[in-house]
């Protein structure tokens, strides 16, 4: 198939994007670095030193003989995004282009609305560039759990059968969202949907879970081609930055008492799991929603197994329950349902199973990068206001 990759230089972009290709499929990567810009913004850099996407490819090709195509620009420009969709004619289009750490979302008011707007826009010239030129083409638009926020019922996949005053109807799954990032997704969901019932577009909504780990069978093929690891507060993800904090022996961050339970998955079935909804593509007008995670846990149980993996390997690990910067709940109910992907043929890696090699060991070999003074919390979202100095002073002032 021709695939396009929105935001292919990312973390599950860029494996996808080399996973895609590996199995014979024509893939073109469409990204404008602001990634690697949010990192200088924040003064922080992966645990991994990833190299310049040119530099990427061009060790990808020679190693595979396969060529990755890449545009670069911002999906929020129109014209640019349709021209690209004009030239490259893609199959199925990929959409990880966007803002995606919530806590980014959350420094000020400025942070807020640019993830808003960055995310929203970029999803609507998309919708409308595929109905102007590529209407045939597969959406698989990459949303989140976090959509659905933590109800106090199971959580089915993007869709709840309701019976109400003695009528029954399938509507939409109530969402309580818990940043300005995970609205954007929410807003992007409703959008989607509504171009899928008006315009006959098709798309996927890949609810994902928090993403870990870093290796997949094509990035380890050259040290060039490594993927990024963030552990910063902003874009590290919980289970990446306690591995790392592991590495160091900084006491894990536990946010709160720690009952908060999410879905997780293996990077390596991320790129599985789009490779499956690509290759059965949703009908016209079909907005179909897949909870993207393959297992849960509460964030205190994955101190504890990380705890148990740094034993392992002679790395005497301490937890700390740090006041929660985050409004959340802090123990919950928590039964969210994710069986299509696993309908489809996903066969799960398990945390249990990968904790070691995929995670822990990375985080050694690069111990020398960290720099602990990224593990602790400020942006909290008690404190968002217009000014960002009450929230975060890493940042640098753009304009
Ligand atoms: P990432 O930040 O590593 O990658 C996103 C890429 O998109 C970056 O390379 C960035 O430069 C590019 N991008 C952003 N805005 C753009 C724009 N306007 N124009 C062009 N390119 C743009 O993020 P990721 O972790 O790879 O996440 C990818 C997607 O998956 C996001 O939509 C995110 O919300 C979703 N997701 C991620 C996780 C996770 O744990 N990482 C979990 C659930 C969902
Ligand atoms: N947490 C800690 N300690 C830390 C970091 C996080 O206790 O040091 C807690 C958070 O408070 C939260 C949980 O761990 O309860 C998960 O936080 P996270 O930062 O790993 O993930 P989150 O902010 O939810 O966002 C990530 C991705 C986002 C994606 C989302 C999927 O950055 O793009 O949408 O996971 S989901 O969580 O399902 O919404």
């Amino acid at each position: 198939m021709k695939i396009a990759v929105l935001g292919g230089d990312g973390y599950c972009g860029w494996a996808t994007a080399l996973y895609l290709s590996a199995k014979g499929h024509e893939v073109a990567i469409i990204d404008n670095f602001s990634r690697r810009l949010w990192d200088h913004e924040l003064g922080v850099e992966t645990l991994t030193p990833i190299r310049p996407l040119a530099e990427r490819l061009k060790v990808w090709q020679q190693h595979t003989g396969r060529a990755i195509e890449s545009f670069v620009g911002d999906v929020t420009d129109y014209d640019f995004l349709s021209s690209t969709i004009q030239a490259f004619e893609p199959e199925a289009v990929i959409h990880f282009a966007e803002q995606r750490a919530a806590p980014y979302s959350m420094i000020d008011r400025k942070h807020a609305v640019f993830t808003q707007v960055n995310n929203v826009v970029g999803t609507l010239n998309l919708l409308f560039a595929l109905r102007e030129y590529r209407p045939e083409c597969h959406l698989v638009k990459l949303g989140t759990m976090g959509e659905y926020g933590t109800p106090n019922i199971d959580i089915e996949e993007g869709y709840i059968s309701i019976e109400h005053n003695g009528r029954r109807d399938v509507l939409p799954f109530p969402k309580q969202p818990g940043s300005f990032y995970h609205l954007s997704k929410v807003h992007d969901s409703h959008n989607i949907m509504f171009c899928c019932r008006i315009w006959g577009l098709r798309a996927t909504d890949l609810n994902q879970g928090v993403v870990y780990g870093t290796l997949t069978d094509e990035v380890a093929i050259d040290e060039a081609l490594i993927n990024r690891f963030d552990y910063d507060e902003v874009f590290g993800t919980v289970l990446n930055r306690f591995c790392v904090q592991a590495a160091v022996g900084y006491p894990l961050t536990v946010y709160g008492k720690g009952g908060q339970t999410r879905g997780y998955l293996d990077l390596r079935d991320t790129v599985r799991c789009v490779e499956l909804a690509c290759l059965t593509p949703a009908k016209p007008g079909e907005c179909r929603v897949f909870n993207q995670f393959t297992e849960q846990f509460k964030v205190l149980e994955l101190a504890r197994m990380v705890q148990v993996a740094g034993k392992h390997i002679g790395l005497n690990v301490e937890i700390d329950h740090l006041p929660a910067p985050r409004v959340e709940a802090e123990e919950h109910y928590y039964n969210a349902k994710h069986s299509k992907l696993i309908d489809l043929g996903l066969q799960p890696h398990l945390l249990s199973e990968s904790l070691l090699d995929s995670l822990m060991n990375i985080a050694v070999k690069y111990r020398d990068r960290i720099d602990e003074s990224l593990f602790p919390p400020q942006v909290n979202w008690r404190n968002v206001h217009n000014d960002r100095k009450r929230n975060l002073r890493r940042v640098a002032t753009f304009s």
